[in-house]
Order: structure tokens, then C-alpha cells, then sequence
């Protein structure tokens, strides 16, 4: 492990063959904490267990003299405070957000960045007030093209100084279920997941749902930020310019079975009947086939899907593997969405290690 951080604006990196975690990377991991696997097992990510991803601080905002500004493109500029937000009307989505970077680290060779497995993931009841129809009180120009949303945090990207900033389309900002949201699981949003107010975007990676809103521009020209043209693309190289990263990919993960080995998390169950469970979730629809593989992706059986709670939240699966022989075990999920869309086994590589909804695998010991 290498305890020289890199310099700031080097380019976005890949790792040589060999080369392990570096005290950088394990810097970003230890402040963007996962969501424990075993949390799958609530409808909704009781708190503190949610995923957390910060790209600079999480900057300090006074709820009380905090105002967001919208201005650009529009007829009549607003300005709102919290109290007109609360005023509003007011309407919750269960919403399961995933980061885009989550499986970066399964990549081969690895992008080095925020070194993300399987957890990078959670489901929350938001509560706000839709987007949509503010945008049309500031009257949106013919000519409106993207829809600006700034942060109050502030650092430095590959040598770009910036806050915080995302575009969305006139059209994707309009759906009447992009919120602004003051509330997570029914309390003030707490400082980490972007309080006072966040934007929330059902159906989108994480990136999109900015936090601790500072700003809303509309513009006339496509938004060429640093996040939107240089960070969430999927790329083959460093000069690719790529395809904008999106909505989620149709992925499930499994509560890890039986009890765990300290170190290397290795899976530890008796012969018999294993109750193999978890969720499964895609931002372009519904999922509606769950399938486990328990000889690491040879076979496959089909899983029984439970409800779905929402549009955009996960929904649970369940299936009961009889564990007769013992012995080490590989044991794969994978979703299939409404659209056919199936997740990989083996997962095309791209550069910045976005988007990776590779089959979820679990290393099983049975005694
Ligand atoms: N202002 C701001 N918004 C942000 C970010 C950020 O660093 N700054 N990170 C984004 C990313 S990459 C993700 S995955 C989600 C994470 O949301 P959460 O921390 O509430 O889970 O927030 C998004 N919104
Ligand atoms: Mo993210």
C-alpha cells in the first residue's frame, strides 16, 4: 500500500494489475460508508445504514437564512426560503438511490476512486415538494434547454475547482416525481444526506439527487459542468469522451447467509435448508425476475419476488437452497428488468468504473 497521495489534478487513474487499495483510496472509503448487507432486509434503510457519498465536505447550512435562488431561463426569477417549501404541497417517494461508482472496485484493471463493492445502496421515504410545477410558477423560456442544480460544497476534481453542480433536461426535470426534499424517513434531513434541502430524481443514479441545494439555473445551452461532461460518463478511455451515465441499472444483492469470518467476510453455513433473501431494484422499471446461482453462475433457479412497494423502490426476493454437501460455494444473484434488461455476469469494463451491475457473488463455506 502506497502512503503518498497523488497530486491534485492528476487524471483520473487506473490501478496496475497488482496494485492494492492505496491510503487514498481507503481516505474517500472510510468517510463514504456502504450500507451493511444485512440491512436489505428492511423495506426501508433504518438511519445512519443508508450509503453515504460526499465528493468534497459536507458544508455547513443554516436551515433558518438558507434561500434558494431560481434564475436563468425563466420569466419571473424565485427565490424561496424553507417555510415556502414547507407551504407547498407536500408528497413522500420511497426511493431506493444507489451511487453510480458502486461495484468500482470489482472492476479489472481497477479505476481508482471511491473504492465501492456491492453496498453503495438504501431505500428512504423522502418527503418534499415537486419540482415541476415551481419551475412552470417561473414561467421555463421556449428555449430552456438544461436545468442547473448547484451545492453549497466546494473542492477540487482532477484539478477543476468547483461547487457541486448537475444538469438535468428541461424534460427529465419536468417528470411530476422529481422532488425537493426536506425530510428522510419522516425527520429534517440530517447534514450528511444534504440538509436543508436536496434534490431528489426517482429512478436516476445518485449523482443526479444533489445535495444541500444552493442554486437553480436554467440555461439555454447543454450544461457542460465537470460532473455532466467530464465525471459520470461511460468511458474506454481517457480521451473518450463517453455516454452520460443515467438511470440505474436492473441490479439484486443478497443478505450475505449464515455468520461471517472476521477478516475476509467469508460466509460460514450448516447443510440443510438456506434461506437465501434480499431485493432487487432498476431505475428503468420494474424488476420481474430474480434467478440464484449456487455454483457460481453454471446454473440457475428462479427466486419468488415479493411486492413492489413503489416505482422506485426495491422489492424483496426469497429462495430456499438446500446446502446438502459440504464444501465452498460461489452463490450469484442476478435481476432481470421489465424491459429484458439482465445484469451481467461478467461485467464490460469502462474507465471510471460507473454503472457496474455485474452479478453479485458470495463466497459460502458449508459444514
Ligand atoms: N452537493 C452534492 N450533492 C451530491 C453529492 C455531492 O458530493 N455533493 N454526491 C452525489 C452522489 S455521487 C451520490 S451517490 C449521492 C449520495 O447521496 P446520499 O449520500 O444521500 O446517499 O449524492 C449526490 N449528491
Ligand atoms: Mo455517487
Amino acid at each position: 500500500m502506497t502512503s503518498v497521495s497523488a497530486r491534485p489534478g492528476e487524471l483520473a487513474r487506473v490501478a496496475a494489475p497488482d496494485e492494492g487499495i492505496s491510503v487514498d483510496e481507503l481516505k474517500l472509503a472510510a468517510r463514504n460508508h456502504g450500507m451493511p448487507l444485512e440491512a436489505l432486509r428492511y423495506d426501508v434503510t433504518p438511519p445512519g445504514l443508508h450509503y453515504l457519498l460526499v465528493h468534497y465536505d459536507i458544508p455547513y447550512v443554516d436551515p433558518t437564512s438558507w434561500r434558494l435562488p431560481i434564475t436563468g431561463a425563466v420569466e419571473h426569477p424565485l427565490e424561496l426560503d424553507l417555510a415556502a417549501l414547507r407551504t407547498r404541497p407536500r408528497v413522500t417517494h420511497t426511493v431506493t438511490l444507489e451511487c453510480a461508482g458502486n461495484g468500482r472496485a470489482r472492476f479489472l484493471p481497477r479505476p481508482v476512486s471511491q473504492p465501492w463493492l456491492d453496498e453503495a445502496v438504501g431505500t428512504a421515504e423522502w418527503t418534499g415538494t415537486p419540482l415541476a410545477p415551481i419551475l412552470a410558477e417561473a414561467g421555463l423560456a421556449p428555449d430552456a434547454v438544461d436545468v442547473v442544480f448547484t451545492g453549497h460544497d466546494h473542492g477540487t476534481e482532477r484539478g477543476v475547482e468547483q461547487d457541486y453542480a448537475r444538469s438535468l433536461s428541461v424534460p427529465d426535470v419536468m417528470d411530476e416525481d422529481v422532488l425537493l426534499v426536506y425530510e428522510m424517513n419522516g425527520a429534517p434531513l440530517p447534514p450528511q444526506h444534504g440538509a436543508p434541502v436536496r434534490l431528489i430524481a426517482p429512478g436516476w443514479y445518485g449523482m443526479a439527487h444533489v445535495k444541500w441545494l444552493r442554486d437553480i439555473e436554467v440555461v439555454r445551452e447543454p450544461f457542460t459542468g465537470f460532473q455532466n461532461a467530464t465525471a459520470y460518463r461511460l468511458k474506454q478511455d481517457a480521451d473518450d469522451p463517453g455516454e452520460p451515465v443515467t438511470r440505474i441499472r436492473p441490479k439484486a444483492l443478497m443478505v450475505p447467509p449464515g455468520f461471517p469470518d472476521f477478516q475476509t467476510r467469508r460466509r460460514i453455513v450448516d447443510t440443510g435448508d438456506v434461506p437465501l433473501f434480499g431485493r432487487a431494484w432498476s431505475g428503468t422499471g420494474t424488476v420481474v425476475r430474480v434467478e440464484i446461482s449456487t455454483d457460481g453462475g453454471t446454473s440457475w433457479r428462479e427466486a419468488e419476488l415479493g411486492p413492489q412497494p413503489g416505482p422506485y423502490a426495491w422489492r424483496s426476493w426469497r429462495l430456499t437452497w438446500q446446502a446438502s454437501a459440504p464444501g465452498d460455494y460461489e452463490l450469484c444473484v442476478r435481476a432481470t428488468d421489465e424491459r429484458g434488461e439482465a445484469q451481467p455476469v461478467d461485467q464490460p469494463w469502462n474507465r471510471q468504473g460507473m454503472a457496474n451491475n455485474m452479478a453479485q457473488r458470495v463466497d459460502v463455506t458449508v459444514r
